[in-house]
């Protein structure tokens, strides 16, 4: 066995080679700190590296899907698409990191296995599975919030004979379908986005549907050049737009300030005709309340099932795939040709919500007495999402307190950003946050934005540490939880809830709105970092 190489001393480790473990290099290196990404994979991009499903794209388009912090990337950048694909979006992050001189910065293939502070140093000491150890001022983890693949523990899974593929940890060499007969479990985002090219590869394809989801055209195409070129006229003055927003996008099409039940039935449909024609989340703006009163959202559910029926000629399929719970609830899916795809001879549905899957077999699958065979199998199942990552980590903050004790109950924090007893370390985009519910890479700036300032005003006041308060954190779960309260958001099984994962504590772990939470988070730190103890 080789010895672990000594410590090294840094100010800030940052967990993650993804669009924020990027960006919060480039502000540590800019505020005069050593620092030093490291992250697992081969190659920098966190999702858009992982997730290279066929039809992996982004759902919120790419002009605003994109850094803003620097003017001269945002004008030189081109993007192909009104929703770039996961190749492009890899380039785009490999771009970033050549064009910002990151790459030396960043320890590739270093799978970051725990870290614990050290009271006595007030450091963090990180250990990786090379068996080195960093021992840092700050620890910055960027792992994202969806990073945490979730393979539900079917029985026999092992024994499947061909190969099993999990949307968020693709294969980089192609994958072939060729000729073949493919089952795949789950029918959220990502399977909506692979479905449609699956079934025009394979012989056959079953999808296995727990839940019905509802999915918006998202009318994919070439940039159109006279967008780019108006964007761009303005960049800033767009982004800005972006941020009065609720999510931190979508200022081209605001949601309308009128209530679904305000107006008769033809204007009605005329208004949600007008959204589906212009496709994306803007469905859910054509009424203010859709998210926030359920009479308002059962109109825009039932107007889309209108859309299912009207597409998928089988009456039974378009019944199975008319989802029953309030549409915005569980993330809404973009699509291209999802429910159409269920019109092609090959492809089948298997509803498995009244019914669950009893087991893998070598040839395939059983569900409710019945086997359904194939020679690949593919898991859309999703993520562990929000805590996953630091939950499969060995995290110990003061006392050696586990992250799993700490958020046995739920993950407890301040402003998704901070953790009590859990001193300088700071989540990007973590529970708590409004992360869930934006553009993540507006939710990623602001979060790398104010932590970069946070470590320079401890410098700058001769502080060493700063770490959340038990009372300040409590007061933020609970207003997170109201937030929640007052939409439709608690009355499905959404991973916002953890409620995807057998055995995970409920607890609404997004916030919604982001100018009020951005506000938030400033007038914190004006305050000194009130709800934080300084030391
Ligand atoms: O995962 P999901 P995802 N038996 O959790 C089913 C982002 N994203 O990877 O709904 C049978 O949404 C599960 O069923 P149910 C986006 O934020 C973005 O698709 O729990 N089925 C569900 O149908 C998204 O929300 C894009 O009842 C089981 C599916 O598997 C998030 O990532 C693209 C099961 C999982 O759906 C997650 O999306 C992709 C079981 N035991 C992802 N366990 C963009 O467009 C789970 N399922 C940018």
């Amino acid at each position: 066995m080789t010895e672990p190489k000594p410590a090294r001393p840094l100010d800030v480790l940052i967990v993650g080679a993804g669009f924020a473990g990027l960006y919060m290099l480039h502000r540590a290196r800019q505020g005069g700190l050593a620092a030093r990404v490291v992250e697992s994979a081969p190659s920098v991009g966190g999702t858009w590296y992982h997730n290279r499903y066929p039809g992996a794209r982004v759902d919120i388009q790419s002009m605003e899907y994109s850094f803003s912090f620097s003017p001269a990337l945002q004008q030189a950048w081109h993007w192909s698409e009104r929703y770039a694909a996961q190749p492009e979006l890899l380039r785009y992050a490999n771009h970033v990191a050549d064009r910002f001189g990151l790459r030396d910065g960043i320890q590739l293939n270093t799978r970051v296995s725990g870290a614990a502070f050290d009271e006595d140093i007030e450091r963090w000491i990180v250990r990786a599975d090379t068996g080195e150890t960093w021992s840092v001022r700050f620890l910055v983890m960027a792992t994202g919030p969806l990073s945490a693949p979730n393979t539900p523990a079917f029985d026999g899974l092992d024994s499947f004979a061909g190969p099993v593929y999990h949307t968020a940890n693709w294969p980089h060499e192609p994958v072939d379908f060729t000729g073949k007969r493919v089952g795949i479990v789950g029918t959220g985002s990502s399977a909506v986005q692979a479905i449609p090219l699956i079934a025009q590869q394979a012989r056959e394809l079953t999808v296995f549907q727990r839940t019905a989801a509802y999915a918006v055209p998202a009318h994919n195409g070439p940039l159109d050049p006279a967008f780019e070129a108006r964007i761009k006229a303005d960049y800033a003055g767009f982004r800005a737009r972006n941020l009065r927003m609720s999510g931190g996008f979508g200022s081209e099409l605001p949601p309308n300030p009128v209530s679904a039940l305000a107006v008769g039935p033809t204007e009605r449909e005329a208004a949600f005709e007008e959204r589906w024609r212009i496709g994306g989340f803007g469905f859910l703006g054509t009424f203010h309340d859709i998210l926030l009163d359920e009479r308002a959202n059962a109109l825009a559910a039932e107007f889309v099932r209108g859309k299912i029926r009207s597409t998928v000629r089988d009456p039974e399929t378009a019944r199975l795939l008319s989802p029953k719970q309030t549409i915005g609830c569980k993330r809404l899916c973009v699509d291209t040709g999802y429910y159409e795809t269920y019109n092609r001879p090959n492809v089948r549905l298997v509803d498995v919500g009244e019914h669950p899957i009893d087991a893998i077999t070598p040839t395939g699958l059983e569900t409710h007495g019945r086997a359904y065979a194939f020679d690949a199998l593919v898991l859309a199942t999703g993520f562990d999402a929000m805590t996953g990552t630091l939950m499969r980590l060995d995290l110990r903050g003061r006392g050696g307190l586990p992250i799993q004790q700490k958020w046995r109950a739920g993950p407890l924090n301040y402003l998704g950003l901070a953790i009590a007893g859990f001193p300088n370390l700071f989540n990007v985009a973590g529970p708590g946050s409004t992360s869930a519910f934006t553009n993540v890479i507006v939710s990623i700036e602001h979060h790398v934005n104010w932590i970069a300032d946070c470590i320079a005003y401890l410098d700058a006041h001769g502080r060493s540490t700063i770490e959340a308060t038990e009372p300040a954190e409590s007061a933020w779960v609970a207003h997170v939880n109201a937030v929640a309260q007052r939409t439709v958001f608690l009355t499905c099984n959404s991973w916002y809830l953890g409620a995807n994962i057998p055995g995970k504590p409920r607890m609404f772990m997004p916030l919604l709105g982001f100018p009020p939470y951005a506000d938030k988070c400033a007038d914190v730190a004006n305050k000194g970092y009130e709800g934080f103890a300084l030391a």
